[in-house]
């Protein structure tokens, strides 16, 4: 969809599809926003072209990256609040859906950060891989708490978000010890506990998290290694109740090789997924602002919370 578009909505979907903008939450975030100065700058002169443009802006932002689910989940919160006989109605009541979107997404992570800073002990080892603001909000809970942690962080190549989690722990006062993605298996034996994000939680409990999450989860389960995924429930994809997949992002080769590189190894194929699919059986607990769910018993919470999607609100 080629039409025109406000530019801060156009600004953030390059910016997601080019990750300066990352991580579930604060890719929903930023998609509310943008909504947001679409519906604020709107020229529309009558109730219909505004439904139109605000569409054609989630549409915009939508087709960016097809993983996490917290971006049509936001969208969808916004669209379905957007209502009204007036342009000025319909206005008014996006930029306040696109609001309380954001409210009810920061205290979501304190919630959850509280209940999943509960299964800390002072002076535990937690082990990370990628970088997850609702991780690090149980990371920060029991900080305050006063309780000491101490942190293993994958690197997590291509993209090295561990740099991000080292950095953020640091200012946490955490200790970090920084490793490659293969010494995991090595290192798993120092950790109390592995803690990691996600970007989609399906019906069955299977929860879609940076690459490698899956290989980090079975290992944590041969040494009995709590593996918990904290993920408030804009995380929970609801499509999925009606046997819809998750579409596994495959990004560009050269964030895994250099052109150089791989010209002097000759003809290959070079594959980059971004994420993987942990099933409910690797998964000891799923941390939400709602409380902590076995991952199998997830989908009755998706059910109260989303009930059955009918028609997606950004379709024409
Ligand atoms: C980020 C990632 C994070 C989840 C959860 O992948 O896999 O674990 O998005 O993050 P990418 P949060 O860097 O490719 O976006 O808890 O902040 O929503």
């Amino acid at each position: 969809d080629e039409r025109e578009v406000h530019p801060s909505v156009a600004e953030t979907a390059e910016d997601i599809a080019e990750m300066e903008i990352r991580g579930a939450a604060t890719i929903a975030d930023a998609a509310t926003r943008a909504l947001e100065a679409q519906a604020a700058a709107s020229e529309a002169q009558t109730p219909e072209a505004f439904e139109s443009e605000i569409r054609r802006a989630a549409r915009r932002l939508l087709d960016t990256r097809p993983t996490a689910v917290s971006l049509p989940n936001s969208l969808r919160y916004v669209l379905r609040r957007t209502e009204g006989e007036t342009v000025d109605a319909l206005r008014e009541s996006a930029i306040a859906g696109a609001q309380e979107f954001r409210d009810c997404l920061d205290s979501a992570q304190a919630d959850l950060g509280a209940i999943g800073a509960n299964r800390l002990r002072d002076g535990d080892t937690v082990l990370f891989h990628c970088n997850s603001t609702d991780v690090m909000a149980c990371i920060r809970a029991a900080r305050e708490q006063g309780k000491s942690i101490g942190a293993i962080v994958k690197e997590t190549r291509p993209r090295r978000q561990g740099h991000i989690t080292a950095k953020q722990l640091r200012d946490l006062d955490v200790p970090v010890t920084l490793i490659v993605d293969g010494a995991a298996g090595r290192y798993l034996d120092d950790a109390d506990h592995v803690f990691v994000g996600a970007d989609s939680v399906t019906a069955d409990g299977s929860v879609v998290n940076k690459i490698g999450t899956r290989q980090l989860a079975v290992t944590a389960r041969e040494r009995d290694t709590p593996m918990v995924v904290a993920a408030q429930t804009v995380k929970l994809d609801p499509t999925t109740l009606t046997g819809q997949t998750v579409e596994i992002e495959m990004r560009d080769e050269h964030e895994v090789i250099e052109r150089a590189e791989r010209e002097e190894i000759g003809t290959i194929t070079v594959e980059n997924p971004a994420f993987d699919v942990t099933p409910p059986r690797y998964i000891d607990a799923i941390v939400t602002e709602r409380g902590q769910f076995p991952p199998e018993s997830i989908v009755f919470l998706m059910r109260e919370l989303f009930g059955e999607q009918a028609r997606q609100p950004w379709e024409e």
